[in-house]
């Protein structure tokens, strides 16, 4: 069974005006589609053909012979997540328990953001930035083209792409400014929430 394109939780024109019907076209329909194409052209015939995503990023991260499947495979992985922390009317401060990880590690949510927006904007070229969980407690992290962060070190709660066809089309050159706007108006803090309760 080859890996298929998940669809999207929402429909394509659901973030407008703050991430584009044209953005979401392009970056699920093309990027991630491809990613996809990609993988199962790279698995074809091989022992990792029929194994879940998971186990083949877990079977060949790390192996520079298998590069080439850990980019597409990560990357299928890494939009996918990404679609999920967003939704039609999110943005704004979490509440419960995520709340309370985020005041403890970060001080209160507009310094959360400021220190996301940082790390997000440190990445040199392409990348990804994510708040994760490790030993219970909120870091935040920015990984360097496919990377992701590994289980059972750090657990993943959010992600925010900040690859150029992320946010080109509607931010231009501005990483800060589509950075905040995903927390401002897109994120989905009960995504996050149910990542936390699933990393204990
Ligand atoms: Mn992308």
């Amino acid at each position: 069974m080859a890996f298929q394109l998940p669809p999207l939780p929402w429909a394509e024109d659901a973030l407008e005006p703050v991430y584009s019907a044209r953005t979401v076209s392009f970056h699920y329909g093309k990027h991630h589609q491809a990613y996809v194409d990609n993988l199962n052209k790279l698995v074809d015939g091989t022992d990792l053909e029929g194994k879940s995503l998971e186990a083949v990023i877990g079977a060949v991260a790390g192996d520079p012979a298998k590069t080439a499947v850990f980019n597409n495979a990560a990357q299928v992985w890494n939009h996918t997540f990404f679609w999920n922390g967003m939704k039609p009317g999110g943005g704004g401060a979490p509440v419960g328990d995520v709340a309370d990880k985020i005041a403890a590690a970060f001080g209160d949510y507009p310094a959360f953001v400021e220190q996301f927006k940082a790390a997000a904007v440190g990445r040199f070229g392409s990348g990804w930035a994510w708040l994760v969980v490790e030993g219970g407690a909120l870091k935040i992290v920015s990984t360097a083209n496919a990377e992701m962060p590994v289980p059972p070190k750090q657990t993943a709660l959010l992600t925010v792409d900040v690859w150029e066809h992320a946010y080109y089309l509607d931010y231009q050159n501005r990483r800060p400014d589509w950075v905040q706007a995903f927390f401002d108006k897109l994120v989905n803090w009960e995504f996050a929430a149910k990542n936390l309760v699933a990393a204990k």
